[in-house]
């Protein structure tokens, strides 16, 4: 099973203005406790696509990989896991497996519309992570019968960071997809440090954040992680 940490941080190229912004954000994130980022991009072509993703692997891909990650200043933030263990930091890809192998990516994300979780299996090999997106009990038990690492559940709550969001599954959908897996549950979508904890308490092990982290991600992200200890 692998390990997740409380905050799952999504860096959005649309919430960017440039590529050195973007990275930026992400090594801010880090800073501040995150060890699991996903690239997302949804306007870009492959070729820029790939560009920020070597991007974010040059300044994080230091640590990632199962390299120890840098300290933190918080004391609020695990820097070690239940182990024992250095964290690493881990970067997933939105949608492409082989932007993923690329970039050299830890991992890919996919939904309901891009390749299926065992196409992508092949192309990443075992070792590398693999996430799935769902938004019904439907989609949710035929995501647990797959080689998928984590699972993926929402939007939870309504969102504006994603267009024709599937709708909204609120607290009871996370209630749901709970007694629905045993796998690794990310809940997503319109979470907030307000509302985070009731997402953990619905039984998600992982929230997904694009929005309530664009705002000074650092101590956004030190707040989430205490919040939700
Ligand atoms: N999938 C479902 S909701 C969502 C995605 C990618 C967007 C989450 O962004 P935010 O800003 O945290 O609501
Ligand atoms: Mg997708």
């Amino acid at each position: 099973m692998i390990p997740l940490l409380r905050l799952y941080a999504i860096v959005d190229s649309s919430a960017h203005e440039s590529t050195q912004d973007l990275v930026a954000c992400a090594e801010e994130l880090v800073a501040g406790g995150c060890t699991l980022l996903q690239y997302r991009n949804k306007s870009g072509n492959a070729r820029m696509m790939l560009e920020q993703a070597r991007e974010l692997k040059k300044h994080l891909g230091r640590w990632s990989g199962g390299r120890p990650r840098p300290p933190v200043s918080s004391e609020s933030v695990p820097r070690t896991g239940a182990s024992g263990a250095p964290q690493s930091i881990r970067l997933i890809m939105n949608d492409r497996a082989d932007l993923c192998l690329a970039a050299e990516f830890d991992g890919v994300h996919v939904g309901q519309e891009d390749l299926s979780p065992e196409s992508v299996r092949k192309i990443i090999g075992p070792d590398r992570w693999l996430g799935v997106s769902t938004h019904n009990p439907e989609q949710l038990r035929e995501a647990d019968l797959t080689s998928a690492d984590y699972l993926a559940v929402g939007p939870v709550f309504a969102t504006s960071s994603k267009e024709k969001p599937d709708p909204v599954v609120g607290l009871d959908g996370v209630r749901r997809a709970r007694a629905l897996t045993r796998k690794p549950l990310v809940a997503i979508g319109g979470i907030t440090r307000a509302n985070a904890a009731s997402v953990i308490e619905a039984g998600a092990d992982s929230v997904a954040v694009i929005s309530d982290l664009l705002r000074d991600p650092r101590k956004s992200a030190e707040e989430f992680f205490r919040i939700l200890r």
